[in-house]
């Protein structure tokens, strides 16, 4: 497959001002008479040939301005029509059968319904179109078909007309919003909404509705609530305002990515729409408002103004991620939501970006964009667009996106546009920052505090490492938000804020009779990793006193992490050992004991690093020892804190559900608790949980507990198990958790669990939620996955295979696991090679798929 370059980029020759479609609607048989009006692109380099992608498609008929085409010719998928004059109507029929679209990409069937995913490049799967985000056209549609089956028809924009016909009936939409073809949408089938209004700042009211399966109404509350505060906040915060009188978003089971923003109708994975208590944990609640809210935003940072290309995709999707945050942080605890971030951050992006696969948040090349649809983009994108609010301030901020969005409304604009719009806007010189957009790979600082006297010097070195293609990497602008804790008074003198922009740099302190102690990158100012040199009295005085919530995580998980990487790497004797478990132990009950922290804080506090983490901190990860070392520590703080985890679980279980932060601290507290015992005193976690498991009243305590059984051995294992799935047996999402509790179980026989699983008659390759379910899960289960015989690996290169022919965008994002091979030691990196190598010589691999093994075997 072609490799696709972003300084190749060239503006389309043609503009398509009007796009009239014609669905006539089978589940089996949809028809398509896409009318565009195009006329020569006066910005463009002239072109006679008319190009208009095309993925499968079968063309019944081509006209142009009413007549038989005379000049036309397919390249491969694409139709190319050749044009004389300046301004013409091309006429195009196709046909395709909706319910053989297995990848979920363009119009798919999905339980008896009709529904399209356009982007990236999906719409070029309905009909022959310039499929690119600067193409923007004004979308006319009418659709048809048999009532009984499809009585709901949605498309974007406003409804003008609907009639009926025998036993057809028919909706014509129209949408005033010219618009990139990734944004169209329709969805037809049976549905019933959740309806609302809101009233806009500039008093329009917006009719809203969210529609799902008739047995899903009760569980869309706090979607709409969401909904209805996101467009507040959104008005509020960056003073925007919505643009249609109505919004609709449907929620869909079978659905590649979380959502999409399409306009003025999103469709949703059924995941971040339905929540009740009975059903959702509170992290599944935060989920759905968090991309209710990101879904939301993209009306402006992604609609009104979208990408020119797909290499400025982070434009709109860091920006867009950036806000959601923003927003969660309003609606909930700043410093929670910031952990929260952060740990995903570190949990995918940063091994993404030490791998493999690692590119600039605005990549230079691609094969299939679908590819880049990643935690960098995302995730990193967003971090960089912080750091800029970070060194501007908010109120600077504000007036840097006031007007990029004023400046750009109705434009496809690019990263540049954006970083424009700031320097001018928010008065800020990103010179030097915009290698953040150019560099990939993940900046290290290092940080010493030198003290001699009075004097005391903070001396920082920078280096970006080398990734694939860029071996040699400038110093870049790194804001870090700095202060140093006095021994004397145990309160720091104010932070500040450092631009750390070269590979070394010195700032002095005065006034410190003994070498203070330094808290950095407080708040997680940057996407960056610290490397202090620090002792480990000092991080526990820091995870005990520091005032920036983000920083007494930091100095915690630090203790911790620390600790477990020099002992996998059997660094340790028993003395050192011993006296460090003390010392994180010490931290740990102080932190249960502290009543100054909420809940909801101590939950964070607990979590020890990840696996994943814990691995990235070497060069050659041995991911048996890390576990040993890791699951060993746990045991010893579940044994010796024994009491106070009881003590604690006792004191959050008289907590009474609610959605409020104090109960839904009492239940992630409660969890810890039980992860702790679990490991230290399997007896009393098992009595606990299965009581925690048959009194539960919400299910964030219901899968609480049953994680906890499902790794230990007993009778209450298999009836926690059996009672679950009856009494949710149907409910697919509450199904799916099922799979993924028992798949990322640290039980010694998940493996064979997991293929007992991939057999159960609910489990599908064709629902993307079912096979992430079942198969993430398992890819995340730092014991199973790794298994030393390389099971694991098989398994995984197993599902590709089979797979990469029914969704092969959800089958390469299976890839990434199995890429993290250069970074292990050498026994599991050859297994895990080996199924790489495996894959990349199968007979025929979708573009997604081989761009990603290639990639990674590279
Ligand atoms: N644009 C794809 C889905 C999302 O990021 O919202
Ligand atoms: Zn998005």
């Amino acid at each position: 497959p072609a490799i696709i370059r972003r300084e190749d980029y060239t503006p389309f020759a043609w503009l398509v001002p009007e796009t009239h479609l014609d669905f006539e609607l089978g589940l089996e048989s949809t028809r398509v008479t896409a009318t565009l009006k195009v006329e020569r692109n006066p910005a463009a380099e002239a072109s006679p040939v008319l190009r208009l992608n095309g993925d499968g498609l079968k063309l019944e008929s081509l006209h142009c301005d009413g007549e038989d085409c005379a000049g036309w010719a397919m390249d491969g998928d694409d139709l190319l029509v050749t044009l004389e004059g300046d301004a013409h109507t091309i006429t195009i029929v196709t046909r395709f059968d909706p319910s053989a679209n297995s990848q979920l990409m363009g119009l798919f069937a999905s339980n008896g319904m009709l529904c399209t995913q356009c982007e990236a490049e999906g719409f070029r799967r309905i009909t022959f179109f310039p499929d690119r985000p600067d193409v923007l056209s004004t979308y006319t549609l009418r659709m048809s078909g048999p009532k009984a089956q499809f009585p709901v028809l949605l498309s974007n924009g406003n409804e003008v007309a609907t009639g009926e016909d025998g036993d057809n009936h028919w909706a014509e939409w129209h949408d005033p919003w010219p618009k990139p073809s990734y944004l169209f949408a329709l969805v037809a089938g049976q549905l019933v909404a959740n309806r609302d209004t809101f009233t806009t700042m500039g008093g329009r009211r917006v009719d809203l509705a969210i529609w799902v399966r008739e047995g899903d109404l009760e569980r869309t509350d706090h979607a709409m609530d969401s909904l209805k505060r996101s467009m507040k906040w959104d008005e509020e915060v960056f003073g925007r305002e919505y643009d249609l009188d109505i919004y609709n978003i449907v929620a869909v089971s079978d659905f590649n990515m979380g959502a999409m923003e399409n306009k003025g109708l999103n469709v949703f994975n059924t995941k971040y729409v339905l929540a009740d208590a009975d059903t959702a944990t509170d992290g599944d609640f935060d989920g759905v408002e968090g991309v209710i809210a990101h879904e939301y935003f993209h009306n402006w940072s992604g609609n009104r103004i979208t990408c020119r290309d797909w290499f400025q995709l982070s434009l709109k999707e860091g920006f867009t991620v950036l806000r959601d945050q923003l927003f969660s942080q309003d609606m909930g605890s700043e410093a929670v939501c910031r952990i929260g971030d952060v740990r995903v951050l570190r949990g995918v992006q940063f091994p993404e970006d030490s791998g493999p696969l690692a590119h600039p948040i605005r990549p230079d090349s691609y094969r299939e964009i679908s590819n880049f649809y990643t935690s960098t983009v995302y995730n990193k994108g967003a971090e960089v667009i912080r750091m800029m609010r970070s060194m501007a301030g908010p109120e600077r901020f504000r007036k840097g996106t006031d007007l990029y969005f004023e400046r750009h409304d109705g434009e496809a604009a690019t990263c540049e546009d954006f970083i424009r719009a700031m320097e001018e806007g928010a008065g800020l010189d990103l010179e030097q920052f915009r290698l953040w957009y150019r560099q990939a790979g993940t900046p290290k600082i290092e940080a010493s505090v030198l003290h001699s006297d009075k004097t005391t010097l903070l001396a920082l070195k920078q280096s970006v490492p080398p990734t694939p293609g860029q071996p040699d990497k400038k110093p870049m602008p790194v804001p870090l938000r700095i202060a140093m804790f006095d021994r004397a008074t145990g309160q720091h003198r104010g932070e500040q804020l450092v631009i750390m922009d070269e590979a070394q740099k010195g700032i002095n302190f005065d006034g410190f009779a003994e070498p203070p102690i330094l808290s950095i990158n407080r708040g997680f100012t940057a996407p960056v990793t610290i490397e202090r040199d620090i002792a480990d009295a000092d991080l526990a005085f820091l995870a005990a006193h520091d005032d920036d919530p983000f920083a007494r995580y930091e100095a915690m998980q630090d203790l911790v992490t620390r600790h477990l990487v020099a002992a996998a790497d059997n660094r340790l004797d028993d003395a050192a050992k011993a006296s460090a478990r003390e010392a994180i132990g010490q931290a740990l009950a102080n932190i249960i004991g502290d009543e100054a922290v909420d809940d909801l804080m101590r939950g964070e506090l607990l979590v020890l690093p990840s696996q994943t983490y814990l691995a990235e901190q070497v060069l050659l990860a041995d991911p048996a020892a890390i576990h040993r070392e890791r699951e060993g520590l746990k045991a010893w703080l579940g044994a010796e804190l024994e009491d106070l985890f009881t003590a604690m679980h006792s004191r959050a279980s008289k907590v009474p559900y609610s959605l409020d932060a104090a109960a839904k601290g009492a239940r992630k507290v409660k969890v810890q608790a039980l992860v702790y015992l679990a490991a230290g005193a399997p007896d009393v976690a098992r009595a606990m949980a299965w009581e925690q498991y048959r009194g539960a009243d919400n299910m964030t305590d219901r899968q609480g507990a049953l994680m906890v059984l499902a790794g230990i051995d007993g009778i209450e294992r298999t009836n926690a198990l059996l009672d679950f799935y009856n009494r949710y047996e149907g409910n697919d999402l509450v199904i799916d958790k099922w799979f993924s509790v028992q798949a990322q179980s640290l039980h010694p026989n998940a493996i064979e669990h997991v293929k007992a699983l991939a057999d159960h008659p609910d489990f599908t390759l064709k629902n993307p939620n079912r096979v992430r379910s079942l198969y993430m899960a398992f890819a995340a289960n730092p014991h199973a996955f790794h298994a030393a015989s390389g099971e694991g690996y098989r398994m995984i290169a197993d599902l590709i295979l089979q797979l990469d022919p029914i969704n092969p965008q959800t089958a390469a994002r299976f890839v990434t696991p199995l890429g993290r091979w250069r970074r292990l030691e050498p026994g599991r990196s050859a297994l895990m090679r080996e199924q790489l190598e495996r894959i990349a010589k199968a007979d025929k691999l979708s573009r997604d798929t081989y761009e990603q093994v290639t990639r990674s075997l590279g």
